[in-house]
C-alpha cells in the first residue's frame, strides 16, 4: 500500500442486478478515484443478509458483482477488491461500534424506516444496526473519502459521529471520513415511479440493469413515466420523470444538461426517450462485452478476490490491534 496516498473505501450489496443508478451514482466515481487514491472496493455480502437471500444466488452474485466492478473499469492492480465476509474484522469491529452507538441515532435512519416498511415480516436486528456495520467497513481502513450516492449520506453522517465519539472517549483512533457525492446523478430515480429512488431490489421495469440487453433497455425507457405538459425542461421538483431522463442522458453522453435541453427543445418525449435509450445502450455495450469475457476467467476472479481479502485483512488487523488496546480488551500475550 502506498502510505502517501489517502484512502478511499466504498461498497455495493450483492442484492440483485446492479443498476444504472449504482453505475452513475457510485461506480463512475470509483473508477475516477482509483487514479489518485489507494482504494478498497468491497462486495458487502454481510449487508445483503439484512434481507432474506437465496444462498446459491447470493454466492453466485458475489463473484458476478466483482466481475462487474472490473468490467466497469476498476483495475485489480490499482485497487483492493474483495468480499466483506472474507475479512472477519468487519463483523468484529461492528460489534465494538454497536456498543458505542445509540438506539435513538439508529431509529432516525430513513433507510431503516423504508426497509422496515418493505419487509414487514422480517424487521431483524441486522437491518437496524446496518449503519454500524457500514461504519466499521469504513473506519477499519482509515478511509478519508467514501464515494456514495445521495441515499447513503445519512449513513456517512452516523459513521462520522461514531468515529468522533470513539476518538473523544479513547484518544485518536479513527480517521473521520468525508462523503464523495457526484454533483449530477447522485439520485437516479425509478423509471416507473420517478418520485422514488431507482433500486436493484425494486420491481422489474422500474430499473435498468447494467447488464440489460439493448431491447430491454429500449422497452423500459419507452414505458418511462413522464408528465403531461410536453415540455423538455430540467426541473426535478415539478418534472421528476423528464429530469431523470435528462440526468441519465447526461451521464451516458457526457453532454451538459443545458446543452441537452437546448438540443431537444420543441421535441416530444418520444424523441427524448429514444435519445436516452441510444446513449444508454452505447455506454453500457463495452461494459457488457468486458463482463462476458471476464466472467469466464474463473481462476482470475478467484485470485483477485483472495488477494484482495488478504491485503484488506492485513490493514484491518492493524486497526483492530489498536482498537482492542484502546478499549481495554485483554491482549493475547500477557
Ligand atoms: P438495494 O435495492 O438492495 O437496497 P441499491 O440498488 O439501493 O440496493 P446499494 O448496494 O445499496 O444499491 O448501493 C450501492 C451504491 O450505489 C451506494 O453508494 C448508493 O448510494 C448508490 N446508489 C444506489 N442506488 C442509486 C441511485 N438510484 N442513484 C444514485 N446512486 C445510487
Ligand atoms: N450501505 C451502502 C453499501 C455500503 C457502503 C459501505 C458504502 C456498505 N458499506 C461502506 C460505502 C462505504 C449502500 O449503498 N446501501
Amino acid at each position: 500500500m502506498d502510505e502517501a496516498k489517502e484512502i478511499v473505501f466504498s461498497g455495493i450489496q450483492p442484492s440483485g442486478l446492479l443498476t444504472i443508478g449504482n453505475y452513475i451514482g457510485a461506480l463512475k466515481s470509483w473508477v475516477q478515484l482509483q487514479e489518485e487514491f489507494t482504494a478498497l472496493y468491497c462486495v458487502v455480502d454481510l449487508h445483503a443478509l439484512t434481507v432474506r437471500q437465496n444462498p446459491a444466488e447470493l454466492r453466485r452474485r458475489c463473484v458476478e458483482t466483482l466481475a462487474l466492478f472490473i468490467a466497469c473499469g476498476l483495475d485489480p492492480k490499482k485497487n483492493i477488491m474483495y468480499c466483506q465476509s472474507h475479512v472477519p474484522a468487519h463483523a468484529e469491529l461492528s460489534w465494538l461500534l454497536n456498543c458505542h452507538t445509540y438506539m435513538g441515532e439508529l431509529q432516525r435512519m430513513t433507510q431503516f424506516k423504508d426497509k422496515s416498511q418493505k419487509h414487514e415480516d422480517n424487521i431483524n436486528a441486522g437491518l437496524f444496526t446496518y449503519p454500524v456495520l457500514m461504519a466499521a467497513d469504513i473506519l477499519l481502513y482509515g478511509s478519508h473519502l467514501v464515494p456514495i450516492g445521495d441515499d447513503q449520506k445519512q449513513h456517512l453522517e452516523i459513521c462520522r459521529d461514531i468515529a468522533i465519539r470513539f476518538n473523544n472517549a479513547y484518544g485518536d483512533t479513527f480517521v473521520v471520513p468525508d462523503a464523495y457525492i457526484p454533483k449530477v446523478g447522485a439520485r437516479v430515480m425509478s423509471i416507473t415511479e420517478p418520485s422514488a429512488k431507482m433500486s436493484k431490489s425494486g420491481e422489474e421495469g422500474s430499473y435498468i440493469a447494467i447488464l440489460d440487453e439493448p431491447d430491454a433497455i429500449a422497452r423500459k425507457l419507452r414505458r418511462a413515466v413522464t408528465d403531461s405538459d410536453g415540455e423538455i425542461r430540467f426541473d426535478p421538483e415539478q418534472k421528476p420523470g423528464v429530469s431523470n431522463l435528462l440526468t441519465i442522458l447526461h451521464a451516458f453522453s457526457g453532454e451538459s444538461i443545458e446543452a441537452l435541453v437546448q438540443k431537444l427543445a420543441g421535441k416530444g418525449y418520444g424523441e427524448l426517450k429514444n435519445a436516452v435509450a441510444e446513449a444508454c445502450i452505447a455506454g453500457l455495450a463495452p461494459v457488457q462485452a468486458e463482463y462476458k469475457r471476464i466472467l469466464n476467467e474463473k481462476s482470475f476472479l478467484e485470485e483477485v478476490m483472495r488477494d484482495g481479502a488478504e491485503r484488506a485483512g492485513a490493514i484491518a488487523h492493524k486497526t483492530m490491534l489498536k482498537v482492542r488496546k484502546r478499549l481495554g480488551l485483554a491482549p493475547y500475550k500477557l
